[in-house]
């Protein structure tokens, strides 16, 4: 396959590019370094006109709405809490998974009056809550959630879990599921309008290769 316009792709390092890797492989697109191994922000790849961008997750929904990479690859938590404005999202990759849960020490009552919720989620924090008219008061944290309810400054988290040995390790246990989390190929709503042919010849190359891998 060959590209006409340039592509840019968002990633971020960790656990993202390493489950993204096989899918574009798949999809003929191979960096030309490893991101874990090295310090650029930019990779090239084996197609001339793809590029592939490194930065923090949260920044990947962020990076695509503005046009500054066409398409990104970052976790549905992410983008509840980016709201989704100018993206599309094609595709579910199905990688990273994990869920999103309300967690707290044993017995904690998920439905007392006057809550204090500390996440990373806010927004999911507040929509969840709020559906069901419960008032809480979030605090906003940006990891180590864990501690929060350890130290007294909130009643509950709301957090990924993917093997329960975290919350396990700090005393806390999942008390109420929210979400199925996994990350999703966003595009930007200009690329896929202006650079149609190429953007939509990935999204399905890219989905034979999610399909091949299930
Ligand atoms: O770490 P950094 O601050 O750089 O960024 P990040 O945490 O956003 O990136 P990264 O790479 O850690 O996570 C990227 C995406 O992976 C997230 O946005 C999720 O969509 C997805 N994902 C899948 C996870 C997990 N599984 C996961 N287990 N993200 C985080 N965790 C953390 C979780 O927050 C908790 O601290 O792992 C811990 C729970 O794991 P268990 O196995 O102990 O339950
Ligand atoms: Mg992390």
């Amino acid at each position: 396959m060959n590209f006409q316009a340039p592509i840019t792709i968002a990633l971020s390092k960790g656990r993202i590019f390493r489950d993204t890797l096989p899918l574009l492989a798949r999809a003929g697109i191979e960096p030309a370094e490893d991101a874990d191994k090295t310090r650029k922000l930019i990779l090239d790849t084996n197609h001339p006109n793809v590029k592939l961008v490194l930065i923090r997750a949260t920044d990947v929904p962020t990076y695509v709405q503005w046009g500054a990479a066409d398409f990104g690859v970052t976790g549905k938590d992410v983008l509840m809490e980016h709201g989704g404005e100018g993206l599309y999202e094609p595709l579910d990759l199905g990688i990273a998974r994990c869920q999103m849960w309300v967690a707290g020490f044993p017995g904690a009552d998920v439905h007392a009056r006057r809550l204090r919720v500390a996440t990373k989620y806010v927004r999911a924090a507040r929509d969840f809550f709020g559906a069901r008219g419960q008032q809480v008061e979030t605090i906003k944290l940006y990891g180590s959630m864990e501690l929060a309810p350890i130290v007294g400054l909130a009643d509950l988290i709301v957090d990924l879990v993917e093997s329960g040995n975290t919350l396990k390790a700090n005393g806390l246990v999942p008390l109420e599921y929210m979400h199925d989390i996994s990350s999703r190929l966003v595009v930007n709503k200009a690329s896929w309008k202006m650079k149609h042919a190429d953007c939509h010849a990935l999204v399905e190359r890219l989905r034979e290769a999610v399909e091949a891998a299930d």
